[in-house]
């Protein structure tokens, strides 16, 4: 592929390099004839679903050529002669990942799990350890929901400001040259009209942070027009607003069009130069840009766009303008042009049957290998002729997949279940082993697999003096947090009132004095570009805890909660990570929105990170040590109710680490064993003190975390002594308690161990009501522990347990 040179200062000022032009060109046309072939590739039947970048080229180009090592990009789905352009894509990776190539080496942005379009570079070594950043061109690892990759955009921008104005930070060459990186956005038209992307504009308008948006404008979502999306149609008059003036910071705001080569190379390089050099953040609104294949391989624009648009799209094709601007200019001939146009077909088709090539001929092979083991045990079957006729169907199909070869050896293996282990067991053996390696290319890399995974971090002991005080938890809290900040100058915290004040808990109380504002700082009110500045720091090498002020809160982040960190390491197949720590205090307090517990909705939505829900602040606190060792995204929500409840201060807050997934006896017991998390905990304490002086003696295990969970399965064995199980907590009833049941009883085979149903506690399915009468009433108190348990010890024994 050709590679784009850099202009050099001078020769831009003769604006036109011949070189260069013609291999702008080439690289356009090698783009375009990658998008016109990836839709037949689909209608052919070898790919299941394309979007291109048809119509985007010549911008892309231009805002390549100002795009610096160390540099990242956060975009969407057009963007594919941008990644061309910086070297960070090949014609041949392109259309591995529009096959579903399962090779990292083939498409290393996702190995085969996203569909096209979905760029990512990979930031990690195989055993999981950073690249050095500030020598790559980088792109954080795409997703599909429009708008969605504003939120992480704000963060990779903000780490540039904190290499900069951080001096504890200027050792981490690897991930910053003294903050002179920018972030690059892209995004739709239509997609702006998003909350996320307000959001993260006006975020960074407030931060003043190198962030540069390009909106590519092709007058259309879908099938749907501007005056739909934007008011005035148009973003870039709606934000009019964002432009600094001599008195106040904000933006610079850039309108080209999207055909207009000189153009936009000048809008580029501007916006480069204040970005980078100033730290102000760009607005580039690309006019006039053309879908000239329609939306994607699903339906055609002709349904949509009248007659004069597609004339005018035809006539407006930035390939076209370019085309008749180079005529214009001398820079070539139309024929000189049109040999250039075809060798740049012929070399994207020989690429492309590349791809095609080494993606087809892997599980061609392996469906040679499944006809013929059937074969061979087909012929000492007594069902030789079915075992035939599926090898025969399997070696005649057109453009194999995955799914045809293992159903196949799958079926004959149903059809040989009554024969002899000998004439079996080697397409057993072999079925296993692709199995296996099929678990690698589809399921691996959820969590860590690497030495900082934290199921690999070694637990260290809390330890206290004798005379050890007596604290409020926020003061435990308060100690950790300061050894982190003291001993990592890669930590850093923020959210809503985590600044100045610390935290409306004081958990931060004093620690901004401390350390400074770029290490305890506030936030406005934008749970989810919150999380995405989290998000965005972590991809370049930081260690941030972001908060989220109050769980009930959370919904507005759980988006990117959940579509771009709970799957990054998995969707780039281990090529990113971004070891986040985000806090935040839940459970019964006060009312419907101080008082949730919506842990089942985060353990069903955020698969991928850590799920951690300490009972008190001392396991907080040991647990921030533990994820400050690990590489992996987590969540902690603290107890609410927590922060003024007494606990004895730690003797090593800095060193004491609390494994994941290690369940905690707080009371053993012979009778029924209750498994709960959070501020449960006390709850049932407390009844199990009731219950004791009705005769009943239970066992409390508190799980404290449910991602992981209960990694060596020890609440069955309580369960084995007790035969009784109850899982209790806030969550609504079928939320995180079936869960910990289907956990437990089907997991771990409770279900042979016990004497009485399996049972769950929960709060009503409603939010719980205001004041302490509303939480009595919603959320379970300690007579309803008492109560639930006492029936299931009455069913047992009547007689000793009369109902009450
Ligand atoms: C949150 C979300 N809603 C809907 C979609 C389906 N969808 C995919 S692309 C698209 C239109 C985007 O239009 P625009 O932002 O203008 O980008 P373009 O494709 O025109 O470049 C829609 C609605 C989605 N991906 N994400
Ligand atoms: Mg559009």
């Amino acid at each position: 592929m050709t590679k784009v040179a850099t202009f050099s200062k001078n020769k831009r000022n003769k604006v036109l390099d011949k070189e260069q032009l013609l291999s702008d060109f080439r690289l356009a046309m090698e783009s375009r004839h990658a998008s016109l072939m990836g839709r037949k590739e689909v209608f052919m039947g070898k790919a299941k679903f394309g979007i291109f970048g048809d119509g985007k080229e010549l911008a892309q180009i231009a805002m390549a050529r100002y795009f610096n090592n160390g540099d990242f990009r956060a975009g969407y789905y057009r963007d594919q002669t941008f990644m061309f352009a910086i070297g960070q894509l090949t014609i041949r990776e392109y259309f591995a990942q529009l096959y579903a190539h399962t090779s990292v080496e083939a498409e290393p942005a996702s190995a085969g799990r996203l569909m096209n379009g979905h760029f990512a570079t990979r930031s990690l070594n195989d055993d999981g350890t950073w690249k050095n950043l500030s020598e790559m061109k980088n792109s954080s690892a795409d997703i599909s929901p429009t708008a969605g990759q504003m939120p992480k955009l704000l963060g990779l921008a903000y780490a540039s400001k904190l290499y900069r104005e951080n001096q504890g930070l200027k050792e981490f060459t690897q991930f910053s040259n003294g903050g002179n990186e920018v972030a690059w956005g892209t995004i739709g038209n239509a997609s702006t009209s998003e909350g996320m992307f307000f959001e993260a504009i006006n975020a960074a308008g407030v931060l003043q942070v190198p962030m540069i948006v390009s909106v590519w404008d092709d007058g259309y979502g879908i099938s749907v027009p501007n005056e739909y999306h934007t008011t005035k149609g148009s973003i870039s008059e709606l934000l009019k607003g964002l432009q600094r003036n001599d008195d106040q910071k904000g933006y610079e705001v850039f309108v080209v069009k999207g055909w207009d080569y000189e153009a936009l190379d000048r809008a580029y390089e501007n916006a480069a130069r204040i970005a980078r050099e100033e730290h102000v953040p760009v607005l580039i609104h690309v006019v006039e840009v053309t879908q000239p294949q329609g939306h994607s391989t699903s339906g055609s624009h002709e349904r949509y766009k009248s007659k004069e648009r597609l004339e005018w799209e035809q006539e407006y094709d930035c390939l076209a303008q370019f085309r008749k601007f180079l005529i214009k200019k001398e820079i070539a001939t139309a024929e000189e042009l049109d040999q250039i146009d075809q060798e740049a077909k012929a070399f994207a088709k020989k690429e492309k049957d590349a791809a095609w090539q080494l993606f087809s001929s892997e599980i061609k092979n392996e469906l040679k290998e499944a006809v013929s083991l059937i074969k061979e045990v087909a012929a000492k079957s007594q069902q030789s002729q079915l075992l035939e006729s599926i090898a025969d169907e399997l070696s005649k199909t057109l453009n194999p997949i995955r799914k045809d070869v293992i159903s196949s050896v799958r079926r004959a293996l149903w059809i040989l279940r009554t024969e002899p282990e000998s004439i079996k067991s080697d397409l057993k053996s072999w079925y296993t082993i692709q199995q296996e390696l099929n678990e690698d290319r589809y399921s691996s890399h959820l969590y860590s697999q690497s030495e900082f995974s934290s199921a690999k971090i070694e637990a260290v002991d809390v330890e206290y003096d004798d005379e050890a005080p007596l604290v409020d938890g926020r003061e435990v809290l308060q100690a950790c947090f300061d050894n982190l900040l003291e001993t990592d100058p890669r930590f850093l915290a923020f959210g809503e009132d985590v600044g100045k004040i610390g935290d409306v808990n004081q958990a931060f109380a004093g620690l901004q004095a401390k350390y400074g504002e770029h290490r305890v700082t506030d936030t406005s009110i934008r749970e989810v570009t919150i999380i995405g500045q989290g998000i965005g720091a972590a991809l370049r090498g930081l260690r941030p805890m972001a908060e989220i002020q109050y769980l009930d809160y959370i919904h507005y982040a759980l988006m990117t909660l959940s579509d771009d960190l709970a799957c990054l390491h998995y969707r780039t197949k281990g090529g990113q990570k971004a070891p986040l720590i985000v806090r935040t205090r839940g459970h019964r307090l006060e009312g419907v929105w101080h008082a949730g517990s919506p842990i089942g909705m985060l353990l069903h939505s955020l698969r991928g990170m850590l799920i951690c829900v300490p009972r008190n602040m001392t396991q907080a606190a040991g647990m921030y040590n533990t994820l400050m060792h690990s590489d992996e995204p987590a969540l902690v929500i603290e107890c609410l109710n927590g922060y003024r409840l007494k606990e004895k201060m730690p003797a090593n807050i800095g060193e004491y680490r609390l494994p994941l997934g290690k369940p905690e006896v707080l009371r053993e017991g012979n009778d029924l064993t209750i498994v709960t998390y959070g501020s449960m905990c006390r709850i049932i304490e407390d009844a199990a003190v009731e219950l004791a002086q009705m005769g009943i003696d239970i066992e409390i295990i508190d799980v404290q975390t449910l991602l992981p969970f209960d990694v060596d399965h020890s609440i069955v064995e309580s369960i084995k002594k007790t035969n009784r199980v109850l899982f209790a907590d806030e969550d609504v009833p079928g939320g995180a308690s079936a869960y910990m049941m289907q956990k437990v009883v089907e997991e771990q085979k409770a279900y042979y161990h016990l004497d009485s149903e399996p049972a769950t506690l929960a709060a009503k399915a409603h939010r719980p009501a205001y004041s302490s009468d509303g939480d009595y009433f919603s959320k379970p108190s300690v007579e309803d522990v008492v109560e639930k348990v006492y029936s299931m010890m009455h069913e047992v024994n009547p007689n000793k347990f009369p109902a009450i």
